[in-house]
């Protein structure tokens, strides 16, 4: 096993892998830029290293400076995280040339997914189902016609080196394609270095649902079910939750997605954690997506109620270790829920709110689970995804896990600044959310419900129990000092004048 890894990330995620490597014996360096000083994740690790400015093409997107770090400090391996460079084919070699264990996939299964054509190449030989497409770029205005007139409108053209929804357009009739097609690529020119542009058939009011699998370097692989991702602002998740409600609904339905994931894995010759994303249609009818070949954001659900420690595992696998089970005996328990507290005022557009945080109340109680990078007197610097937190609540049903986080969220309290808590408060009242009826058009079909709520009676509650916040927070600012901003008039905020939930 490892004696020391480089945690090559920042926030909560920093944190979550500095916890799995403090139980697992091994000692932990933090990397950190400008802005970072001070941060949690530094604190936490056992050493740390100063990588750069504040920008993160200047600091944790700079291969040369993680891997010198990590040599420098005698690390023996690196674990990415997510975003930054986890999905980077050229940061895994370069920590293989310089003797260090990238903890993750191989550099050639991470550039083979990373080419969102080639994925889909891959899962057709695979067997899966794929989403009516093409499986090489499109860059011929005349070709596109021909393809989008067979496939059908509405189309998506997508980036062929994107993902999760970056460099996406919609395209609803043949006089938008052209125009359409130049756009996405310049767009995907200037995210992605790279122009290419695929055809799919966009399907409506899918859900999006994504496969958990894991695999070692011996070819044991595994799936760890299913998670629902439907609910997304802008291609951003909100909330996910284990189990789906419709596979809940039609249990077969898991084995079957299950078994799709893990050919799509296996002939990809895959080894780590990964995540098969997937469409289902109205029909339950499920279609492959893309691979993300990371650990992602909400892997704590899946953690939840699988009884699993995902990062640990990651670590043991790239260490050599076989995986200590197989898929019988994999078992899931309950339902759990994830909400993703960003700095940012739902009130205004969701804009980015950085700041001094200058209290912290933390739920906590049975089947809660905080994963959080930050503290109060904290600087939400501006650089970077203004993720905080993430809450994830267990119950041994699914209404118990939604009771369980409208609880939790009461509890919790962020001061100095905007967080999106009370956004989740309003979502999970939803009754589309709690039957469990969820597609990708949920968000701005609830939003919508919202504004139409807020024009037929323009003094509901809502609107009341909204002008009672403001009100609150600011004389909360006005008066200052942890005294004050301890005071129970915080109760109130849920409108009905009793501790939270
Ligand atoms: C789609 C789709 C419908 N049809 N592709 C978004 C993130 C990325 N990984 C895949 N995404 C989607 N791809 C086709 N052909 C629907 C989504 C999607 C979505 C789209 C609009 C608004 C919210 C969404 C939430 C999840 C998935």
């Amino acid at each position: 096993m490892f004696r020391k890894v480089l945690v090559a990330n920042r926030g909560e995620i920093a944190v979550r892998i500095i916890r799995a490597l403090g139980e697992m014996d091994i000692r932990s360096v933090a990397v950190y830029s400008d802005a970072d000083r001070a941060a949690l994740h530094v604190r936490m690790a056992g050493e740390a290293a100063h990588i750069g400015p504040s920008p993160s093409v200047e600091s944790y997107l700079r291969i040369d400076k993680i891997v010198a770090a990590a040599k420098e400090h005698g690390a023996d391996a690196i674990h990415p995280g997510y975003g930054f460079l986890s999905e980077n084919a050229e940061f895994a070699e370069a920590c293989e040339s310089a003797g260090l264990v990238f903890i993750g996939p191989s550099a050639a299964s991470i550039r083979q997914m990373g080419s969102k054509t080639a994925a889909r190449t891959l899962a057709k030989v695979a067997g899966a189902p794929l989403v009516p497409g093409t499986e090489s770029p499109v860059s011929d205005p005349a070709d596109a016609r021909t393809i989008a007139n067979g496939i059908g409108y509405p189309v998506f053209l997508k980036a062929a080196a994107g993902g999760g929804g970056k460099g996406m357009r919609r395209v609803d009739c043949e006089a938008d394609l052209e125009a359409a097609l130049r756009d996405a690529s310049s767009e995907a020119e200037r995210a992605f270095n790279n122009g290419e542009v695929y055809i799919e058939k966009l399907v409506e009011c899918a859900r999006h649902i994504e496969i958990q699998i894991i695999g070692d370097r011996h070819g044991n692989m595994v799936h760890l079910g299913e998670r629902e991702c439907s609910i997304q602002r802008r291609h951003q998740k909100v909330i996910e939750e284990c189990p789906s409600p419709l596979v809940a609904a039609h249990p077969e339905m898991r084995a079957a997605m299950g078994e799709a994931a893990l050919s799509i894995a296996r002939s990809a010759g895959y080894h780590n954690a990964g995540t098969i994303e997937f469409l289902v249609d109205g029909n339950s009818r499920f279609y492959f997506l893309e691979m993300n070949t990371r650990l992602q954001v909400e892997h704590p659900i899946t953690e939840l109620v699988t009884g699993l420690d995902l990062v640990q595992l990651q670590i043991r696998i790239a260490a050599g270790e076989k995986l200590p089970f197989t898929q019988r005996d994999i078992s899931w328990r309950g339902s759990a829920l994830e909400c993703r507290i960003y700095a940012e005022d739902p009130n205004s557009g969701f804009l980015p709110s950085p700041g001094r945080i200058t209290q912290v109340e933390r739920p906590s109680g049975p089947g809660v689970r905080l994963d959080s990078g930050v503290y109060p007197g904290w600087e939400v610097p501006m650089e970077y995804d203004p993720l905080l937190a993430k809450i994830s609540t267990w119950a041994e049903t699914r209404e118990g896990a939604i009771a369980r986080m409208k609880r939790t969220l009461g509890e919790y309290y962020v001061a100095g600044i905007k967080t999106n808590i009370t956004f989740f408060k309003r979502i999970l009242e939803d009754p589309e959310f709690v039957a469990g009826r969820l597609h990708t058009g949920f968000i701005d079909e609830y939003l919508r419900r919202c504004r139409q709520r807020a024009a037929d009676q323009p003094d509901s509650e809502s609107e009341a129990v909204q002008v009672l916040v403001a009100a609150v927070f600011s004389m909360r600012h006005k008066s200052g000092g942890p005294k004050a901003a301890a005071s129970p008039s915080r109760w109130l905020v849920d409108g009905r004048g009793r501790m939270g939930g």
